[in-house]
Order: C-alpha cells, then sequence, then structure tokens
C-alpha cells in the first residue's frame, strides 16, 4: 500500500519559492552504496565507518583507511544514480531557488544534474595532501599505499571530512543560510544523528519552513517535521516531484554527467 502525499505539503511545495533539501547516505542506497550505518561487505565487515573515519585512525593505519576508501571509491564510481537522484535535479529546475546540501561524499548528485549544491562531508573522488590540505589530480606511479604528495612528500588522503575534523567553513555557511531562509526544507535518507548537518532541518523549522522527512526509518527527527513520508527516497521523491509538477519528473538523466 502506498502511502499518500498529502496535499499540504504538495501546496507548500508547489508555492515554495526557496527549498533546501538535505540529504544522507539513504539516497544512495538505491544506487548500492551501502549506508554508514549498514553493516560493511566484506573485508570491511570487522570495521566501525565511524573508526576508520577519523584522523587517529589514518595517522595509526593510514594504508588501511587509504584502501577502506578505494574500495569505496570503486564502489561509487560503477554506482548509477538512481531515481531519487534524477528527481532532485529536476525539482532544481522547478524551484526558483533550490538548494542541495548532501551529506554524501559519493558525487552522486552531480551526475544526476544537480548545480547548486553543498558537499557538508567532502567528496571521496578528490584526493588531497594530507599536510596542506592541497587537492591533487595526480602524481608518479608508486607501489607505496597511501601514495605521497608530490609537493612536499606528506600522506594523501581523501578529500573528505573526518569525524572531529571541522566541516569546510564557507560549505556550512551556505547551508545555514540556506535552511534559514527557505519556505521548504526536505530531509532525506539522513539518519539525522551526525553533527552540525542534523541540526539543519531544526534551523529551518525554527526560521518557520515545512519541514519534511523522507526516511523508511523513524529518526530523532520525526518527531519534529510537519510531514513524515515513511519510505524510500527513490519512490517518494519521483512521486513527490509528478504530483507537485505534473508530468515534469526525471526518472532518467536529462544529460549524461560523466
Ligand atoms: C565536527 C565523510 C567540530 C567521511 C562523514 C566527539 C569528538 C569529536 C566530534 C564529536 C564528538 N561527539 C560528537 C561529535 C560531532 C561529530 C558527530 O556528529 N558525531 C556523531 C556520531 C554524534 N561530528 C563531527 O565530528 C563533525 N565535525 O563536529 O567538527 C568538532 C571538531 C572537533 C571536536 C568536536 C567537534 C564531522 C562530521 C562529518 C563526518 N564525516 N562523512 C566518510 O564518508 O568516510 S559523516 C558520514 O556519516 C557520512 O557522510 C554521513 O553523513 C554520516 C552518516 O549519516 P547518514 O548520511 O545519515 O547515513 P546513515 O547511514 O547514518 O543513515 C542512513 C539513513 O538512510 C538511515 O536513517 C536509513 O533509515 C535511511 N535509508 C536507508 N535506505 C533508504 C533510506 N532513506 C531513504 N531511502 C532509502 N532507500
Amino acid at each position: 500500500m502506498q502511502e499518500s502525499i498529502p496535499e499540504a505539503l504538495v501546496n507548500a511545495l508547489r508555492a515554495a519559492r526557496k527549498v533546501a533539501v538535505l540529504t544522507g547516505a539513504g539516497v544512495s542506497a538505491e544506487s548500492g552504496v551501502p549506508t554508514f550505518r549498514e553493516a560493511q561487505t566484506g573485508l570491511w565487515a570487522q570495521y566501525d565507518p565511524q573508526e576508520l573515519a577519523t584522523p587517529s585512525a589514518f595517522r595509526r593505519n593510514p594504508r588501511l583507511v587509504w584502501e577502506w576508501y578505494a574500495w569505496r571509491r570503486e564502489l561509487v564510481t560503477q554506482a548509477q544514480p538512481n531515481p531519487g537522484h534524477f528527481a532532485l535535479a529536476a525539482m532544481e529546475q522547478l524551484v526558483p531557488e533550490f538548494t542541495l546540501i548532501t551529506q554524501n561524499v559519493d558525487g552522486l548528485h552531480a551526475r544526476a544534474g544537480n548545480q547548486n549544491m553543498v558537499e557538508l562531508h567532502g567528496n571521496i573522488l578528490r584526493i588531497k595532501c594530507s599536510a596542506d590540505g592541497r587537492l591533487v589530480t595526480d602524481w608518479p606511479p608508486t607501489e607505496e599505499v597511501p601514495p605521497r604528495c608530490p609537493q612536499c612528500g606528506s600522506y594523501l588522503r581523501p578529500d573528505v571530512v573526518w569525524f572531529g575534523e571541522n566541516l569546510p567553513y564557507e560549505a556550512l555557511a551556505t547551508a545555514v543560510s540556506a535552511a534559514r531562509a527557505c519556505d521548504v526544507f526536505l530531509a532525506v535518507g539522513t539518519s539525522a544523528i551526525v553533527q552540525p548537518a542534523a541540526s539543519l532541518p531544526l534551523e529551518a523549522l525554527q526560521a518557520g519552513a515545512v519541514t519534511v522527512e523522507i526516511n523508511p526509518q523513524t529518526t530523532p527527527l520525526s518527531r519534529h517535521v510537519a510531514f513524515v513520508l515513511a519510505g524510500p527516497a527513490g519512490e517518494f521523491l519521483p512521486r513527490l516531484v509528478e504530483t507537485t509538477w505534473p508530468g515534469t519528473a526525471a526518472t532518467g538523466p536529462a544529460e549524461i554527467f560523466t
């Protein structure tokens, strides 16, 4: 039985000038990218992502952390955006001011076509010098793991925000102002646990936005929002776009973004 989409939500979204969306790992689950809380598979099943995604883990065992990210990079490179991603790309074209704020590091929103996007936790496909944070696009072939920065010789690392590290100031500032200014705020596929991202829906709520959660599970956010669509993003997002703007939902690539 498909849960219906409340008419009040459709009306609020249709009338909205500014919409902000916060996505978490659940949006990429239907692309086959495991969420952070799902047990990891194979070799990685024995590790807790929250332990591995830390500066101390990288200091202690840079090879292990680099190899974990190399495995995840391979996963996301093979993955394809799903109808949930494409619906958000369609929504960006249908709303006067649309800001996509993602906690995901898999780059799938960009491949689906979203442009006005904030990557709060970085992007696993970018590599940076672990000493000065400058992006590095290529380095001499080496057997050493992790490879080293061609400029200074420090280890290279993924350009993601680890637990205990600050978020990029610009990204967070953009996300907070979008949350405070929007008419409708959607929290999609996030367990609403990781801070400071998890505070964004509450910022929107306090500023008077209509707040929505799309998640098959209940989260700490569920009791605060105005609407809960309890189901998968890949189903509800296209339906929400189609119901709000009939005849427009994109469930496939408008253009192929390589
Ligand atoms: C910070 C990049 C200031 C890396 C990530 C003690 C010491 C230090 C810090 C802290 C501390 N205590 C608390 C903190 C703050 C900490 C934090 O929040 N901890 C939590 C665990 C309490 N935060 C930080 O450290 C942040 N920095 O605060 O700086 C500071 C500095 C020093 C000291 C103190 C403070 C940095 C946080 C960023 C961490 N990096 N990612 C990488 O990816 O490897 S976060 C990482 O986890 C992911 O990016 C993701 O964002 C997050 C997991 O959250 P979700 O995306 O929500 O995914 P999750 O798996 O949890 O949930 C998936 C959801 O999807 C579920 O609800 C599920 O039901 C749903 N779902 C499943 N299928 C579907 C679906 N939904 C829809 N459709 C489906 N089909």
